[in-house]
This record gives structure tokens, C-alpha cells and sequence, in this order.
């Protein structure tokens, strides 16, 4: 027993996180249901750092020293079940399961829940950074009881991420699935994000009049601002991209409907069982459905829309700054949306989670590590119970100066018929939060008129229901 850490699923989430354990000095004893892989990962990696090969369960558990930590990276949903029943009864009070695939929280509760009755600690641990992050540093997101963060923290801090002041893009999240919940909806903020860069793009394309080239240059000088993130600087690489066999922009030539795993679509359903108006997530989700429609796309393509010709030369960089100004507002927008269903995971589930602690660690490692969460982060740490990112002073002020623009670019791309769904949410969501009334009051008229649902005043507390059919006064309710 001289490992100090396991790792059982060696495809290339586990191979590769293992190896960054090994790399950053530790024991780490590898297992996988197919021992070849395993042989494999020694065989070729083995010179990195120290493995123990371990061909069965037993051996395995008995190469772990004490309390054990033992990382699960296999397939989530049935997989990650029939791991844990077989690796549980080998285990002893106060040892570990680490489960660093991409969980449905609700599933992390139930293990953690049923775990704990054993005196297992059950750790559901968000991991973002793909393989690449995995190997060099992921940003890691785990739940679990705060007891085993203890001895498991300083080993996750070693091989995280590191955000640019140093700190490692780790924290404890919170308790059962406060990971797991948090890696969804930093995967949902992540399909938000590239919805409204891919409308940023479609913008530029279709109403500035740019080649993709163009546009990557474009999104090269953003990346230098207060866009700067990895998924600014990959979508400039993808632009620029050139296909060998054709000699046409990459972008051209891919087919136009985009895939999804499901975290972005959990994010939203969750949202709604918790009432939290996620719309710039939920019209991202949808953007990508509706894309893969192809037969519905293929039976619409003839219907009408705009004639409007491309913008000159000297509108067209104008309003490619205009771009800017709205993809940066939307952005603001969705990371607000995005906090607010946290803040309400967290409550409903008594998780106590730091929306601080959050954004600091999704400064590095993760697909949308970005300048920008450390802004989040400094008006968490000014204002812990800050009502909404919008409430912060200096996103309020941000906005302030971009709406003008951000309107003027929805006026075009309705115009145009450029659909902008995701810019569209964000700024109706923003709208809506300032009115002074919204038609919400009418609503309750209505429901109150076809179905005696009450309503309440302005003027008075109480409730309330008007005769609708008959004399139409007022009575409490
Ligand atoms: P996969 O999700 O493709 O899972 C393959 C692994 O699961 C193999 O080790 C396989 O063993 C094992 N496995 C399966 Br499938 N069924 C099993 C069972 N019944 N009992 C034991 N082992 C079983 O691997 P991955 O892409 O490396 O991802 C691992 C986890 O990390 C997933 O939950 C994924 O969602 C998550 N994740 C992935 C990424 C990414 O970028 N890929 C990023 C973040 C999180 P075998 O070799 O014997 O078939």
C-alpha cells in the first residue's frame, strides 16, 4: 500500500489526469476494467513518474494507502454505478471515492447519500479542461464533505490549473452534488458563450460583409481586451483555418449542425424545476437543436426574408465595434443568469457555495477561463450577497455604455434577418430587470378572469379576485 493516490478508467480523461499526478511527484496506482489499458498507460507513460499497475479491484484498493483516494473516470450514468457497487464493500470507513465524471448532480446526492451510510466519502468532483486540462492542469470543481477536502485538497490544488496570480483553480465547492451542479452550469454558461460568439461571427459575416479571415483578425484584436479568453482566441484559430482539399475557409465547409452531450441541456432543465430565467442558456441549447433540423431547415429555406445589402466599407468597422460592445453586454447577461442558478442550487440544497470562490476557479483550466472572471470574482469578494452581477457598479456601468450599441446591432441583424437569438435573450433579460412595470400585472388579470387565481395590489396587502361575470367588484379572496 504505497500509492497515494488511484485512478480506475484510463481512457483519456483518467489516463491523463493519472499522469498529472504522477508528474507533480505522487504514487498514483492505475486500474481500468480492460487491463490493457492499463499495461498500456505504464508501458508508454511509465517513465513520467511512479504507477502501480493493478490488474484486478483487490489489487488495486490494496495498492492505496490509507485513507484511500480513489478516482473514478469512466463513463458517466451506469458506469460510474457499477464501479462504485463493486469497488464500495472493498473499502473501509473514511476512505474516498472521487468521481471526476461529468455526474448529473442528483446521481452524486444519491451516491453520496448512500455512500455515507458505509462511512464512504463520496466526492463528486466537477473536471473541466478536456484532455489537454486533464494532463495540464484542469480546473476542478469538487463536492462532498468538507472533512475529506482536508487531505484530498492539497493533491487537487497540486495538479490544478493555475489562475495568472498563481492560485490554484480549485476549491471545495460545497457539500453532495455541489460540484457536479457547479460543473453544469459552467458547462451551460460555456454553450451561452459560444452561441454568442458564433452570432458575433454570423453578424460580421453577413451584415459587416467579412471574410472569415477577416474575422478571425477581428477576434485576435478582441482577445487583447476585456474579451480575452480561450474560447475568444480558439474561435480566431478556427476562422483562419484554411481546409487543404478545398482551399476554403474551414468554417465553410463543415456541416452547420451542432452537437451536444447534454450538460447545456441539463443546465436549463434544472433551471426551470428551480424558476430561474436562464434565457441566454436555454436560446443556446435551442440554437443548437434547431441547427440539427435538417429536413424542418430544408423545408423552410424558401421562406421570404429582407432584402438588405451588406454594409460599406467605413459602416462596416463601425459596426464591427458595435459587435463588440453587444457581444460583451450578452456576455455580462449570461454569466449573470448563469450565477443566479448557483446562488439558487445552493439555497434550495442548503450547499452555502461562494460565488467568489467560483469565478476564481474558472480563471484557469476551464473551456471558459476568461480576464473576465476576475471581475466576477472582485464583485463577489466587494458584495457576497450581491443580488445579481448586474447590481455590481462596474458591470452596471459597462452596460450603461454598450446598450446603445447592442440595440443598434439587433436593429441590424433584425433588419438583415440575421438571427440572434442568444443577443436578443440577453437583452430582453436586461430590459425586464429594469422595468418599472412589467405586463405580468396584466397576466394576473387574465388568470384571475378565465380561472379566479387572484391577484394582489399595489395599494393594499391581501388577496384578491374581481367578479368577472357578474357585477365586476372586487371582493378578498
Ligand atoms: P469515456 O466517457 O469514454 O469512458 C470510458 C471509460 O469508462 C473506460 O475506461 C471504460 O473502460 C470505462 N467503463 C465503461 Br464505458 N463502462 C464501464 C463499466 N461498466 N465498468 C467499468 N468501467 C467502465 O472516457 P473519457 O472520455 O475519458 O471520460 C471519462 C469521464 O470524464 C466521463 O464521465 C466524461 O463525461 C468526463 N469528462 C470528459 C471530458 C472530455 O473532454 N472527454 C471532459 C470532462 C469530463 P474500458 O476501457 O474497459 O471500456
Amino acid at each position: 500500500s504505497s500509492a497515494q493516490i488511484g485512478v480506475t478508467g484510463l481512457a483519456v480523461m483518467g489516463r491523463n489526469l493519472a499522469r498529472n499526478f504522477a508528474r507533480n511527484g505522487y504514487t498514483v496506482a492505475v486500474h481500468n476494467r480492460t487491463a490493457a489499458r492499463t499495461h498500456a498507460l505504464v508501458e508508454e507513460f511509465g517513465h513520467e513518474g511512479s504507477f502501480v499497475a493493478a490488474e484486478t479491484a483487490k489489487e488495486f484498493v490494496a495498492a492505496l494507502e490509507r485513507p484511500r483516494r480513489l478516482v473514478v473516470m469512466v463513463k458517466a450514468g451506469e458506469p460510474t454505478d457499477a464501479v462504485i457497487e463493486e469497488f464500495a464493500p472493498l473499502l473501509e470507513p473514511g476512505d474516498m471515492i472521487i468521481d471526476g465524471g461529468n455526474a448529473h448532480f442528483a446521481d452524486t446526492r444519491r451516491r453520496e447519500r448512500e455512500l455515507r451510510r458505509k462511512g464512504i466519502h463520496f466526492v463528486g468532483a466537477g473536471i473541466s479542461g478536456g484532455e489537454e486540462g486533464a494532463l495540464n492542469g484542469p480546473s476542478i470543481m469538487p463536492g462532498g464533505p468538507a472533512e475529506s477536502y482536508g487531505s484530498l485538497g492539497p493533491m487537487l490544488e497540486k495538479i490544478s490549473a493555475k489562475a495568472a496570480d498563481g492560485a490554484p483553480c480549485v476549491t471545495h465547492v460545497g457539500p453532495d452534488g455541489a460540484g457536479h451542479f457547479v460543473k453544469m452550469v459552467h458547462n451551460g454558461i460555456e454553450y451561452a458563450d459560444m452561441q454568442l460568439i458564433g452570432e458575433a461571427y454570423q453578424l460580421l459575416r453577413d451584415v459587416a460583409g467579412y471574410a472569415p479571415a477577416r474575422i478571425a483578425e477581428i477576434f485576435r484584436t478582441w482577445n487583447t481586451g476585456r474579451l480575452d479568453s480561450y474560447l475568444i482566441e480558439i474561435t480566431a484559430e478556427v476562422l483562419s483555418h484554411v481546409d487543404a482539399a478545398t482551399g476554403k475557409p474551414f468554417v465553410d465547409v463543415v456541416v452547420d449542425r451542432a452537437e451536444q452531450k447534454g450538460t447545456g441541456r441539463w443546465t436549463v432543465q434544472i433551471a426551470l424545476d428551480l424558476g430561474v430565467p436562464v434565457s441566454g442558456i436555454a436560446e443556446a441549447v435551442f440554437a443548437r437543436s434547431l441547427s440539427g433540423h435538417a429536413a424542418l431547415r430544408e423545408a423552410s429555406r424558401g421562406l421570404a426574408g429582407p432584402k438588405a445589402a451588406p454594409l460599406g466599407e467605413a459602416e462596416a468597422a463601425a459596426f464591427a465595434d458595435r459587435v463588440e460592445q453587444a457581444l460583451y453586454a450578452s456576455k455580462i447577461v449570461s454569466y449573470t443568469q448563469g450565477f443566479h442558478e448557483i446562488a439558487a442550487g445552493s439555497a434550495e440544497y442548503g450547499w452555502n457555495i461562494d460565488l467568489g470562490a467560483v469565478s476564481a476557479i474558472w480563471r484557469g483550466g476551464c473551456i471558459i477561463r476568461a480576464a473576465f472572471l476576475d471581475r466576477i470574482r472582485a464583485a463577489y469578494d466587494a458584495r457576497p450577497d450581491l443580488p445579481s452581477l448586474l447590481s455590481d457598479e462596474t458591470f452596471a456601468r459597462e452596460i450603461a455604455d454598450a446598450q446603445d450599441d447592442w440595440r443598434e446591432v439587433l436593429i441590424a441583424a433584425t433588419r438583415q434577418g440575421v438571427p440572434t437569438p442568444g443577443f436578443g435573450a440577453a437583452l430582453a433579460y436586461y430590459d425586464a430587470l429594469r422595468a418599472e412595470r412589467l405586463p405580468a400585472a396584466l397576466t394576473q388579470g387574465q388568470r384571475d378572469y378565465f380561472g379566479a387565481h387572484t391577484y394582489r395590489r399595489t395599494d393594499r396587502d391581501g388577496s384578491f379576485h374581481t367578479l368577472w361575470g357578474g357585477d365586476r367588484s372586487e371582493v378578498s379572496a
